[in-house]
């Protein structure tokens, strides 16, 4: 390996070029095999020691989690506990954690989790997209949806933490999820994906005449809902486009209908435009009412100035804008078709000058199943088709003009992956800056792909390379219970800290707390502070020991113990773990934690670190002496 390969993995690429690189991928053979040599160095190859040019992030679909992937290595580098419980870093039991987990919640449900934990455990993720900044990724949040529980969860991505989530009001099941594009996020779009009654409390319940769907606006900034729109029909996905000035969600049940067969009756089901100005404008004029929540719910069935609904072929579902921002591709799922909508039309269609469907400027038939489509900067579309197990390379440019009349075929090329691909993504492909690396596609089902784990399989996802006129896959890999979505960002647009910081928002709380307990500086804090049967523990942590080796409570004090981390060294995380008491969490570099616990079972009770630390890592441990009553 030459000096200049090993600084940078991707040079090898520049100086042999990329079609000559794939026609060695070719010759030995697809998916792997390649001798572990700098010579047979394949371009998704990252050697070790070798860094990956891209973050993936990961929805962890009914896991609750989002994942981060280094690409194109395909390496999995850590989770993001969300909505679910987690073991090793304490997601759910500490303070901090169940304070994001529950300070949202309405009246109401706070009421219904209160015998039940507090909250759910459980989540189901399917689309985490990043905030945005004139288009592009600025590397500051990530959103991502429940479908479970109708909630959108906020990353901060210098951490990697979650730290906010909410409840949306009056819609049920959050699925479609994006933020705007532009000027900023802005709005992040949550699609109710299921219809229900309005207000839901019991008052209505066979009549699905009287269910609703509810399209919400959230402030990202504030994570508050800033207003909903009501609409026919139910919410699949939805995409913003590149002007800030329309949001686009499919639909797939026009019938309204709660059985699958009532659901797929009608030959048509619709794309909802939603524009942003008049429905701003409509706030403002008082036009709304409210339900739960206290948010405005303005009403955009059909005949609003608020909506307009562009007929499209059977229960369409992925939505998708191109990078050139001047188009918004609806995926057919039940048509084999993808229905192009040329954004520019939208504010004729809004005046009434032209029909819904003469916004439409292609329809290309690629297969069956299109279920979503990603992009290559290069005015090129690759559609996911989930019955044909394919991926297809299609030319937006020549679609339309098949759609006009011309004896052109607009697909480029097709290639099976394995198998049922649900979501694809390219790098940077929903932003302006897709840079038509790599294409990945996310399948259902793995079948014969992998040795046999048992019945419930893995799924796969693969990697494309999509450099060349042909795609070419390189890479196979299992997954987890299930990715529905991800996003593929350069890894120059993202910057995480490598410590908290004593003065990190995130833990505010723990620093004013120990004010009030009489400690000048949260890194300092040490000692048992009684108040009543209230006790609180302080200490701090320094590899290879906690700062208090023993302490002492009562049988039946409710105690928190607070632990601050003050190494100042990189990738130097320490844990707290109550042994027989269900207490476990990561304590982060020059970062703090909490967690609350009743002390009823008396007794010696050991506590250690839980994160390998140190060769003392073993003796990084204390007692807990709990006295009888
Ligand atoms: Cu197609 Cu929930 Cu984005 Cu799954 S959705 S595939
Ligand atoms: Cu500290 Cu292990």
């Amino acid at each position: 390996m030459t000096e200049e390969t090993k600084k940078d993995g991707f040079s090898r690429r520049s100086v042999l070029g990329g079609s000559a690189l794939a026609a060695g991928v070719g010759l030995m053979g697809i998916g792997g095999m390649l001798p572990q040599t700098a010579q047979a160095k394949s371009k998704n190859e990252v050697l070790p020691g070798d860094l990956d040019e891209y973050y993936g992030f990961w929805s962890g679909g009914q896991s609750g989690e989002v994942r981060i992937l280094g690409m194109p290595s395909m390496r999995e580098l850590m989770r993001i506990p969300v909505f679910n419980r987690c073991s090793a870093t304490g997601w759910g039991s500490t303070n901090e954690s169940r304070k994001i987990l529950t300070e949202h919640m309405l009246p109401h449900e706070k009421k219904f989790w209160a015998d039940k934990g507090g909250f759910p455990s459980n989540g189901d993720t399917h689309h985490p997209h990043m905030s945005f900044t004139d288009g592009t990724y600025d590397g500051r949040f990530i959103f991502v949806n429940d479908k479970a529980n109708t909630r959108v969860a906020r990353i901060r991505c210098d951490i990697m933490k979650v730290d906010k989530i909410i409840s949306v009001p009056n819609a049920a099941d959050i699925h479609g999820l994006r933020p705007q594009k532009y000027p900023r996020t802005g709005y992040v779009f949550a699609n109710g994906e299921h219809r229900v009654p309005l207000p839901n409390d019991g008052t209505v319940l066979d009549d699905p005449k009287n269910y609703h769907a509810v399209f919400t606006a959230i402030d990202g900034d504030e994570m508050k809902v800033a207003w909903q729109v009501i609409v026919d029909g139910n919410l699949d996905n939805v995409d913003a486009d590149y002007q800030g000035k329309y949001a686009i969600a499919s639909c797939y049940n026009s019938e309204e209908g709660v059985t699958l067969a009532e659901m797929t009756s009608s030959e048509q089901d619709w794309a909802v435009v939603f524009d942003i100005a008049a429905i701003e404008a409509g706030v403002k004029a008082g036009d709304f009412k409210v339900y739960d929540g206290g948010v405005p719910v303005l009403d955009g069935r059909h005949g609003s100035k608020y909506t307009r609904y562009i007929p499209i072929s059977n229960s369409p579902h992925g939505v998708n804008a191109s990078p050139d921002g001047k188009y918004m591709m609806i995926n057919g799922k039940l048509s084999p078709t993808v229905s192009v909508i040329e954004l520019a039309k939208l504010p004729a269609l809004f005046k009434d000058k032209i029909k819904p469907r003469d916004t439409i400027v292609a329809e290309p038939k690629l297969g069956l199943g299109p279920l979503h489509t990603a992009f290559d900067g290069r005015g090129n579309a690759y559609t996911t088709l989930f019955l044909d197990s394919q991926m297809c390379k299609w030319s937006i440019e020549k679609a339309i003009q098949q759609y006009q009349g011309k004896d052109v075929d607009p697909i480029l090329d097709k290639i099976d992956v394995q198998y049922q691909p649900g979501h694809n993504h390219t790098s940077m492909g929903e932003t302006k800056d897709a840079d038509g690396q790599w294409l990945i596609s996310l399948n259902k089902f793995s079948k014969d792909r992998y040795i046999n784990v048992g019945p419930l399989k893995p799924e796969s996802e693969q990697l494309i390379d999509i450099s060349g006129d042909k795609m070419k896959i390189v890479h196979d890999g299992p997954t987890f219970a299930e990715p529905h979505d991800c996003i593929i960002v350069h890894r120059s647009r993202v910057n995480p800290k490598n410590s908290y910081g004593f003065d990190d928002p995130y833990n505010a709380d723990i620093r004013e707390q120990a004010k009030k307990d009489g400690f000048d500086s949260i890194d300092e804090a040490d000692g048992v502070i009684r108040d009543g049967n209230k006790v609180r523990v302080y200490m701090y942590s320094q590899a290879p020991s906690f700062s208090l080796e023993k302490f002492t409570v009562k049988q039946g004090d409710e105690v928190t113990v607070i632990i601050t981390n003050i190494d100042d060294v990189d990738d130097l995380t320490h844990g707290f773990t109550l042994s027989n008491y269900g207490v476990a969490m990561e304590i982060p570099p020059q970062g703090s934690a909490s967690v609350t616990f009743m002390a009823d079972s008396p007794g010696v009770h050991w506590f250690y670190c839980q994160w390998f630390c140190h060769a003392l890592h073993m003796e990084m441990r204390g007692r807990m002496l709990v006295e009888p009553k």
